[in-house]
């Protein structure tokens, strides 16, 4: 149970709603008022007839981030507390969707609290089409900037898409529309004492509702422009909570996507156009240094996840000079099978993502020199690119796989 009683006893308060707009927080006053404002606005404006509440799960800030929520949700109820439970993004969405369940509700957009670039019909993109029956599960799709979003990028999208078929671009955006089924498949799962309740929640949701073979869409949103991260100062736990979620998932739905060949489009609502994003920082020097120092740290377990061929690449990087340690996409891609295959036998799924955590550095630092120069549609072909090449390589994994199955390694 991640609602507080205090929540649950406001949630229980509420009349039946038919829909819920949820927002996690932590320590975001200085944003999630124009969140919480917006939302109540695409309510009001979309669904005017329809009886909605917004719901604030917040992470226990002691920043104001909850009355901000309550003085801007301009009429529109909103319930905003603290939720129990390990602290964390996807905690946070457990309480969300246990209130879902609580309010009767039909349908659920979640959205970030760092969003400044959140319109009012980003509530419609989102929650319209499951309103109308046309999707169970909506994931965004928005223009970042080109270093913004590395995460997804070089792993979590082309790996979704070659494991279970999909052509998600944004498995882990941040904002979703989801039909109450399913936010009551992820309450009823047994993940939140695992890294789903922190940052590996949203690939959990959409891993999910692909396995589930949920009917899914992407809401064409605009330009994301939110608290920027720089990918090699940043975003060193979230990928061994996006990545570690990824394995732990991928281990129990073998069956799903050792069947898969290829991929196919996901439906997209709203016309895409051109936006440009807001650029974000990533320094080269510092993901090349991190890709080096991490390389030391983990001998011991290469010997165990990595094949010959991928440690004596590593080996060469890491010895050539500045930015000739980046990582090629093949060799990338061979890797990350390569980790996804010691999933099999091994529980310690954290420990394997903190394994490729070095070479996704310098994966980050290859990639960044690639579409250095390039617009957001030359940057997008590089992406595409890559994601065909896991695509292409998958056999790869299946081997892997099945070596590990008749001779332990
Ligand atoms: N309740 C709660 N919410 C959190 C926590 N950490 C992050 N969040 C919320 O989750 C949302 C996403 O967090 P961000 O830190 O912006 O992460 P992100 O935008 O997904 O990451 P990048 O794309 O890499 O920038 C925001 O609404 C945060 O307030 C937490 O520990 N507890
Ligand atoms: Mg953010």
């Amino acid at each position: 149970m991640a609602l507080s009683p205090e929540m649950r006893a406001a949630v229980a308060q509420q009349a039946r709603a038919e829909l819920v707009v949820g927002i996690p927080s932590y320590r975001n006053a200085a944003t999630i008022g124009h969140v919480a404002r917006v939302a109540a606005e695409g309510l009001q404006k979309h669904f005017p007839g329809a009886r909605a509440v917004i719901v604030n799960a917040d992470g226990g800030s002691n920043d104001g981030t909850s009355d901000r929520v309550r003085a801007e949700a301009n009429g529109v109820p909103a319930i905003a507390g603290r939720y129990e439970g390990p602290s964390g993004k996807g905690s946070a969405f457990r309480a969300i969707f246990e209130a879902v369940g609580i309010l009767g509700a039909r349908a659920c957009a979640v959205v970030d609290s760092d969003l400044r670039s959140i319109t009012p019909e980003w509530i419609e993109r989102l929650m319209g089409p499951v309103v109308r029956g046309e999707a169970e599960y909506v994931t965004p799709l928005y223009a970042r900037h080109k270093y913004d979003g590395t995460i997804t990028n070089t792993i979590a999208y082309p790996l979704t898409r070659a494991l279970y078929g999909a052509r998600v671009r944004q498995p882990i955006g941040g904002e979703f529309g989801f039909h109450a089924k399913l936010a009551r498949v992820f309450v009823d799962q047994p993940v939140w004492e695992t890294d789903v309740a922190r940052f590996g929640i949203d690939i959990f949701m959409t891993t999910t509702a692909l396995v589930r073979g949920a009917k899914v869409a992407q809401a064409f949103l605009g330009a994301k422009i939110h608290d920027p991260k720089d990918p090699g100062a940043d975003l060193g736990p979230m990928f061994t909570q996006v990545v570690g979620t990824i394995l732990a998932l991928a281990r129990r739905n073998t069956d799903i996507w050792s069947g898969v060949k290829g991929s196919r489009d996901i439906p997209v609502i709203g016309e895409i156009s051109v936006v440009e994003p807001e650029p974000v920082n990533a320094s080269v020097p510092l993901l090349v240094e991190k890709f080096r120092e991490g390389a030391a740290e983990q001998v011991r377990s290469w010997n165990e996840v990595f094949s010959a061929a991928t440690r004596g690449y590593i080996a060469a990087k890491t010895a050539a000079a500045g930015h000739a340690k980046a990582v090629d996409g093949r060799v990338w891609a061979k890797a990350v099978y390569e980790v996804v295959a010691a999933a099999k036998d091994r529980d310690d799924t954290e420990g394997l993502a903190r394994a490729l955590l070095p070479l996704y550095y310098g994966r980050v630092a290859a990639l960044i020199g690639e579409v250095e120069g390039l617009d957001q549609a030359g940057a997008e072909r590089v992406v595409e690119q890559q994601a065909l090449v896991f695509e292409q390589t998958k056999p790869y994994l299946l081997e892997r796989w099945s070596v590990g199955e008749s001779s332990p390694r």
